[in-house]
Order: structure tokens, then C-alpha cells, then sequence
């Protein structure tokens, strides 16, 4: 919801009447408010006498908007990934970041990783800083991720360590990521899915890839 700017103060009135009084009784409450301040005002200093014939507007609505939710936008997304294999086990590292413009102040992940994976652990880490976050195994090869705290916008990305055996054949395929933002602020692409290919071991090698080959 965005607030056009009131320039006059029947244009005030009309909308906080409509936001907040929408009642006759509850406006009939805000004018006599309204009437009661400027008559206080003339036995205590509070608000500067020359804002009177400008009361609605530089008052009355502007304290009102405080009362209306503050939309907060951000983005989550997947801004790094990369493998490395030791013998037939994995370690993918998937790093998640805030966009912005605004905090995310918690998040969910769900990694899948390619069907016939066995997940052993999952870590997590901010920076060189590790963390303790819940996950939550969703079957061999699925997990999911809660994290509580908050994701400044354009800061050290999140990045989750997993680390899953593979006894299949050849390369196991791709990987999806999909993160959520916080209940209280919007994403426009919450839940879309981003995908990673988990590129096979050569035989008895350790194999680092940062999955922008
Ligand atoms: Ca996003």
C-alpha cells in the first residue's frame, strides 16, 4: 500500500477518514480529538500554533501512517554454488543472499538434491562464521533449512554445506534450490526454483568445481 501525498486538508481528512474512521461514530470521535487539540493547545505548547490551519495534514495523517504495515521487498536468491568430490562423496556448497532493497529477517531453503544421493550432513555458515541453524532431512536426498536470523541486503551471503554420498553411475544430475522469504516481507520470485548441476568424479580424483564452468 502506498501513501499518496495529501496536499490539502480536506485531502487528509477524506483519507484518513476512509483508512481509519470509516464509521460515523468513529469519525465523530477523530474530529472532536481533532478539536480537542487545538483547544489544549492554547493552555500547553503542543504543537507549534502556526500548524493549526494545517492540523490534518501535518498531524493528524502523519501520526495515522504509522499505524499502517510497512511492506518490506526483498530477494532472496541463490548467488554461488560449487562441488567438490572426495572419492564417491560430495560436499556442494550453496551460498544465499539477500538482494534487497529491504532486511529479510528469517528464511526457509529446501535443497533436492539428484534422486539416488544420500545426504550424511549439513552445516551452514555465515562468512568464517559457522552457525547452528535447523535442518531438516526430507528423505535421502532432500533437506530443508530454517534460519532465524536476519539477511541485511547485499551482505555476506548464507551458505549451506551439504555433504552426500553417491553410489550410482556416471554424473547424478541436477540439484534445485528454492528459498522463502519471511512471512512478513514479499518476494516476487518466493519459491522459484534454481537449478545446479552436480557434475560426476573422474576416477580416484578430488574435483573442485565452482559451477560457473
Ligand atoms: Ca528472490
Amino acid at each position: 500500500m502506498t501513501v499518496e501525498l495529501l496536499t490539502s486538508e480536506a485531502e487528509a481528512r477524506s483519507w484518513i477518514g476512509a483508512a481509519f474512521a470509516p464509521t460515523e461514530q468513529q469519525w465523530a470521535q477523530l474530529d472532536r480529538f481533532a478539536a480537542m487539540l487545538v483547544e489544549e493547545n492554547a493552555q500547553q505548547n503542543l504543537i507549534a500554533a502556526s500548524t493549526i490551519p494545517t492540523l490534518w495534514v501535518r498531524h493528524i495523517a502523519d501520526s495515522a501512517q504509522l499505524l499502517m504495515p510497512i511492506q518490506r521487498i526483498t530477494d532472496l536468491a541463490v548467488t554461488g554454488t560449487r562441488h567438490s568430490w572426495q572419492g564417491n562423496t560430495v560436499t556442494v556448497e550453496i551460498d544465499i543472499s539477500n538482494l534487497g532493497p529491504s532486511q529479510n529477517l528469517s528464511f526457509t531453503a529446501d535443497f533436492a538434491l539428484p534422486v539416488g544421493m544420500q545426504i550424511t550432513n549439513a552445516e551452514c555458515r555465515r562468512g568464517n562464521l559457522p552457525c547452528n541453524d535447523g535442518f531438516t532431512a526430507g528423505g535421502g536426498h532432500l533437506i530443508s533449512l530454517t534460519d532465524g536470523n536476519g539477511l541485511l541486503p547485499n551482505r555476506t551471503p548464507y551458505t549451506a554445506i551439504l555433504t552426500a554420498t553417491w553410489n550410482g553411475v556416471g554424473a547424478p544430475g541436477d540439484m534445485t534450490i528454492r528459498t522463502f522469504t519471511d512471512a512478513t516481507a514479499i518476494d516476487t520470485d518466493d519459491g522459484a526454483t534454481t537449478t545446479y548441476t552436480i557434475s560426476g568424479p573422474s576416477a580416484g580424483d578430488i574435483i573442485f568445481s565452482n559451477g560457473f564452468e
